[in-house]
């Protein structure tokens, strides 16, 4: 049948080739080592859209976000050396977020290669170990071949990135070769006789917790995931920035295992019998650097589902190790019936968490928590919130009660800058969708350029930056550890609002409370990417407590 093929370059056989994997939407930033792939594309635009990006640290997040939010891989294209340099954080993001991304760096022609030519980088040793994968394409015939095992791997078991380098003579090259149709999904499920093990010791249980967390997810499995611990009465917690696998508002949830934890809830994560673990890796983060949970043997009975295999074992050693998909181990567990013993230990676990996302008064004029409980009861249910590191970030994780699948985009590396292009991102995903960005200061100056895609592509959605003056968790370590002795953590701010209007978006300031919600409806209504600078007393460095507090508190135990 080869005869009946038609001869194309390689920037078309590749396009082609994304085309045949669904891809709808691209990221990137141009350079001349792909012209063949950009010449590939222009055939193609009413199908597959690449969205041309200001920095490819933004438009790496961009397609980790993307990624993270359909489950799909996100597709990042940087041109080589510099390109493939500035892309490498959304790279690392999506590897510890287990969010499947297929990444494409320009390469020099194989002809050049290894001598240091022009912007050449060893993608293999350099993205090691921040991908699945990484590979090369020497030969032009075997594009579909290398995009097909991409995208399987990319989302097989525990998702992840994985990064292709294109030879520009593989590029140019022209091949009459075939397309492969779309990859599948792989996943595993639980055998019966992990089910069964999982019954018995749930069954002796006194006081279980569960713990959600990681990649792979989909809406139905949360759901019905949802369901089955309701049913049970088993509390669930959920791992540091996936607060969104399970309803909020339920009467089983039990609260955030993040970063800066109610101790209540560390407590009873602690002192639990069981710990069933599905999905989440159980990193630092979660474990409060490895003290919720102990390694290597865990004091707690601790059943890890995960959809890595590799995964299980290698940092805690399980009594039960389960290697399975999200929606598989649902769907082996969900008829399982445990009675009602759990139930008055998880009303208690619930009437904690309730206790703890009530905002408390902070210093200055501006009650952020308030302001995040506003949002938390004003967004659409399925509206999609965007954050980016710092500590204006613990609000938000605080007090915000997410409602659903898929409405949160977060770093778990706790990479600064990713809030903003992740909502450009999840507007051009989901335009129907109501998105919200909450940045830092610091944070949003990382890839805030990236207001010029937003309004280049129409993506309308009100961003908030939290404006402290100062990288404040930094200067939050700096108080602990060397009290009074500020260094390198202020920053002098520009008007945010003009920085927005600069860019043909809408502007707002926000000094006082109840400025905010007036602001915020402007913002909506405006049609444009919008900013919303929210000043906040520099002083109010957590939810709970103020710098004034933590410098005190350092000075005297120093005396
Ligand atoms: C890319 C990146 N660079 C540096 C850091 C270290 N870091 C963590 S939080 C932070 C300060 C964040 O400042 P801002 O966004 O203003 O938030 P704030 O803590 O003031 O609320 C820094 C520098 C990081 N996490 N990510
Ligand atoms: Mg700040």
């Amino acid at each position: 049948m080869k005869s009946d093929l038609k001869t194309r370059h390689g920037g078309r056989i590749l396009a082609d080739a994304l085309a045949a994997q669904g891809v709808k939407l691209a990221f990137g930033v141009p350079g001349e080592s792909y012209l063949p792939v950009l010449d590939g594309l222009h055939d193609l635009q009413d199908r597959l859209r690449f969205v041309v990006c200001r920095q490819e640290g933004g438009a790496s997040y961009m397609a980790e976000a993307y990624g993270k939010l359909t489950g799909e891989p996100g597709v990042l294209f940087v041109t080589r050396g510099p390109g493939a340099t500035n892309g490498a954080v959304g790279v690392h993001t999506g590897f510890q977020d287990s969010t499947p991304m297929v990444v494409f760096i320009g390469q020099v022609p194989n002809e050049f290669a290894e001598r240091e030519a022009f912007q050449e980088i060893d993608y293999r040793r350099m993205y090691g170990q921040m991908a699945k994968w990484v590979a090369q394409i020497d030969r032009v015939e075997r594009i579909p071949e290398y995009v097909s095992r991409a995208f399987h791997t990319a989302v097989a078991g525990r998702p992840g990135p994985v990064v292709l380098a294109l030879p520009e003579d593989t590029l140019f090259s022209e091949a009459a070769v075939a397309d492969v149709p779309k990859h599948h999904v792989v996943r595993s499920s639980p055998s019966p006789s992990q089910v069964d093990a999982l019954k018995n010791l749930l069954a002796k249980a006194q006081a279980p917790f569960v713990v959600l967390g990681g990649g792979g997810w989909s809406r139905e499995a949360c759901q019905r995931l949802q369901k089955w611990a309701e049913g049970n009465g088993l509390p669930v917690g959920t791992s540091f920035r996936c607060q969104d696998l399970f309803d909020n508002r339920s009467p089983s949830y039990a609260g955030d295992v993040g970063i800066g934890i109610n101790p209540k809830l560390a407590q009873r994560v602690k002192e639990a019998d069981v710990l069933l673990v599905i999905g989440a890796r159980l990193g630092e983060m979660t474990t409060s650097a490895y003290t919720l949970v102990e390694a290597p043997v865990p004091r707690q009975t601790l059943i890890h589902v995960h959809g890595g295999a590799e995964e299980l074992g290698r940092v805690y050693r399980p009594a039960l190790a389960i290697n399975s998909g999200m929606a598989q181990f649902v769907e082996a567990v969900e008829e399982l019936a445990f009675g009602d013993s759990w139930r008055g230990r998880t009303a208690e676990a619930r009437k904690e968490f309730l206790e703890w996302t009530e905002p408390r008064p902070m210093p200055g004029a501006v009650q952020y928590g308030e302001i995040i409980r506003w949002l938390s009861e004003r967004l659409p249910e399925d509206a999609i919130i965007a954050g980016g590191a710092g500590n204006f970030a613990g609000w938000l994780h605080r007090h915000f009660r997410y409602k659903g699948f898929r409405t949160q985009l977060g770093s778990t590396n706790g990479s600064m800058g990713y809030g903003y292009p992740a909502a450009v991102a999840a507007k051009l995903a989901e335009p129907k969708r109501t998105v919200f960005a909450l940045c830092g200061d610091g944070d949003y100056l990382m890839t805030g350029q990236e207001i010029a895609t937003a309004a280049q592509y129409g993506a309308a959605f009100v961003a908030v930056v939290v404006n402290n003056g100062l990288y404040g968790t930094i200067r939050m370590h700096q108080e602990r550890e060397y009290p009074g002795r500020v260094y390198g953590t202020e920053l002098r701010n520009p008007d945010f609002a003009a920085y927005a209007r600069a860019f043909g978006g809408h502007g707002e300031t926000v000094e006082r409370t109840a400025d905010f919600a007036p602001a915020y409806e402007r913002a909506a209504a405006s049609g444009k990417p919008a900013i919303i600078e929210l000043k906040i007393d520099p002083d109010a460095i957590t939810p709970a407590t103020t710098l004034s507090a933590i410098r005190e508190k350092a000075l005297r135990s120093k005396q």
